[in-house]
Formats: structure tokens, C-alpha cells, sequence
């Protein structure tokens, strides 16, 4: 039987600022629990500066979101929600190496390798990036072991050389390069950027028993939420400035990359943006009322300031 027809939901039916508020302090405790201060103490106080470092948390909230959309408990997905986060705190620490985007802020704070050295900040990441695959196959409590391997499975592929580290090698490849084209640009954002938040929708729904085509459904929205949160990263590394994003600005025209803004402008990228954020929210019918965060989420994706 097709599904009834979801009510329209509109924005200020929603109470966002609160449920993001609860979640992240769900996420915080739930990261600090995981990650305890241990010998090799400089190896593990790295690891803790970063992660416990702030950040929107987005990407865990988002698999606590799709968990309880499909109504799972959310202790089903907090193994898999932290893992997330850890891996894009990884991320983030390569990230501003000097071989990489050599950065000295990120979260409002000096980066990890200006504290540590770029040693411990190489070994930090890696030890984040083995220990949440580790947290999920020993934590994900309650949960069906087969959809827990399909998770890691799934977040394995979207870290490595189909996922994160492909788009990074891509773009670090690109730099310089004034001839990037649009189908380049999307190569690079779709892997750097969108495969997290891909495997972040998709997980916590998996966790929670969704079948194939629910499961293509949320693909759809987050692979269109991804690229969108791209385009705005570049918008706001032109229009904002360091105290309100917590990391340099300007970083992109520096390095000569290619952006959305300097394919399109800043007007297109907007419009751009709210076109993909339109259909991510468009690909959620049928998943009635519970899809409520999902689509606040989405439009607070294009209206953030951070
Ligand atoms: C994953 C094995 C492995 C290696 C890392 C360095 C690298 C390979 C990839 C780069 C990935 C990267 C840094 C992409 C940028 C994604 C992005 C827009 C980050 C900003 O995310 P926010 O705004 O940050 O959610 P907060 O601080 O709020 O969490």
C-alpha cells in the first residue's frame, strides 16, 4: 500500500534550537565517556583536545535523528553517533596539517598539531580513526550484529579511498589549478564532505532496521544536505569572519582553490544551495510527522552562520 501523504510540516512547528541543544549534550557526554584520559597521556590528551573541543555535532545528531525517525531507541546509535564524530575530528586534525591545509584555528581554539606537534597530531588522528571503528563493534549495545557490520562496512567505505581520503587527495591535487571544473568541484565535495554525512543519515536508520528503499530515500537527502553544507562552508569562507566561525577565513582564495563561489558567485552559490536543500527535504515524503527534524535540519544547513 503507498504511504499516506505527509502532513505539511513547516518550520515553526519545530522547537530546532532546543533539540539540537539536548542532542549535543547527549553527544558531549557520550563522547567523554568514551574517549577516558589514559597512558600514553600526551596521546590520549591530544585525542581529548579535539574531540571534546565543540563543534555542532552534526554528524552524530544526524544518525540519533534517522535512528529515532525509524523508532529506534537512540542508545541503539550512540556507539555509531560518537564514532562519526570521532572520525571527523580525524579528519579535521589531517586536515590542518601543514601538508594539508596548514591551519592554525579550528573550533575556536589553536589546531591540534600547534599544540601537540605535528607528530602526535598525526598519530592522534589515526588512533580516532581505529578506535571508532572499534567503539561501534564493542558499544553498539542492543543492536542487530549484521546491521552493525553494514555499518562499519559502509563507514569504512566512506572514509577511505571512495570516500574522504579520495575527495582530500583530489583537491589537494586541485590546487592552483584555474581550469577546475564543476564536475571536479562536485568529485571533491561529494567524497571530502557529503560520504560523512551520507553514512551519518544512513547509519542510525540502518541501526534501526530501515529497509533498501527507505534507506535510498535518506540517501537522497543527505547526499543534497552534503553538497549544500559544501557550497555554504565556501560562502562563509568569503562573507564571515574567524571569531564567528572559530577557524581562519579567506583560506580558499589564499590557496587558489577552486570554490562554488568562484565557479558560480555568491548569488548562484545561494540559490544553488537552497534548490538542493528544497529537493533533500522533497526526497523525505512519505516518512511522515518523525521526519520533522530531518527537514529543520536541512534548512538550518543553508541558514547557518558557522
Ligand atoms: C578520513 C582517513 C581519513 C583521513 C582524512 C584530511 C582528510 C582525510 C579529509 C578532509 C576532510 C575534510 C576536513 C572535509 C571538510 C568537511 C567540512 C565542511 C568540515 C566542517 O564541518 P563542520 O562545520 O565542523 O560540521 P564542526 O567544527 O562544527 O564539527
Amino acid at each position: 500500500m503507498a504511504p499516506a501523504p505527509s502532513p505539511d510540516l513547516t518550520a515553526n512547528d519545530f522547537d530546532l534550537s532546543t533539540y539540537l541543544t539536548e542532542r549535543r549534550q547527549w553527544v558531549e557526554a557520550a563522547l567523554d565517556r568514551a574517549l577516558a584520559l589514559q597512558y600514553p597521556e600526551t596521546l590520549y590528551e591530544a585525542m581529548r583536545y579535539s574531540l571534546l573541543a565543540g563543534g555542532k555535532r552534526l554528524r552524530p545528531i544526524l544518525c540519533l535523528a534517522t535512528c529515532e525517525l525509524l523508532g529506534g531507541d537512540r542508545e541503539l546509535a550512540m556507539a555509531t553517533a560518537c564514532a562519526l564524530e570521532m572520525i571527523h575530528t580525524m579528519s579535521l586534525i589531517h586536515d590542518d596539517l601543514p601538508a594539508m591545509d596548514n591551519d592554525d584555528y579550528r573550533r575556536g581554539r589553536l589546531t591540534n598539531h600547534k599544540v601537540y606537534g605535528e607528530d602526535v597530531a598525526i598519530l592522534a588522528g589515526d588512533a580516532l580513526l581505529s578506535y571508532a571503528f572499534e567503539h561501534i563493534a564493542r558499544h553498539s549495545q542492543g543492536a542487530d550484529p549484521v546491521r552493525v557490520l553494514r555499518v562499519i562496512a559502509d563507514l569504512g567505505r566512506a572514509v577511505g579511498g571512495e570516500g574522504l581520503v579520495g575527495g582530500q587527495v583530489v583537491d589537494l591535487a586541485s590546487e592552483g589549478d584555474a581550469n577546475v571544473t564543476l564536475e571536479t568541484l562536485n568529485f571533491i565535495h561529494n567524497h571530502k564532505t557529503a560520504a560523512l554525512l551520507e553514512i551519518s543519515v544512513t547509519a542510525g536508520a540502518m541501526l534501526a532496521g530501515a529497509t533498501d528503499p527507505q534507506l535510498d530515500q535518506l540517501r537522497a537527502y543527505a547526499q543534497r544536505i552534503g553538497l549544500a553544507f559544501q557550497i555554504v562552508d565556501d560562502i562563509l569562507d568569503i562573507t564571515s569572519t574567524a571569531e564567528t566561525l572559530g577557524k581562519s577565513v579567506g583560506k580558499d582564495l589564499d590557496a587558489q582553490k577552486a570554490t562554488y563561489p568562484s565557479l558560480w558567485g555568491l548569488e548562484e552559490s545561494r540559490a544553488q544551495a537552497h534548490q538542493l536543500i528544497g529537493e533533500a527535504k522533497a526526497a523525505l515524503t512519505g516518512f511522515g510527522a518523525g521526519r520533522q527534524p530531518l527537514l529543520a535540519i536541512a534548512d538550518y544547513i543553508v541558514a547557518r552562520t558557522h
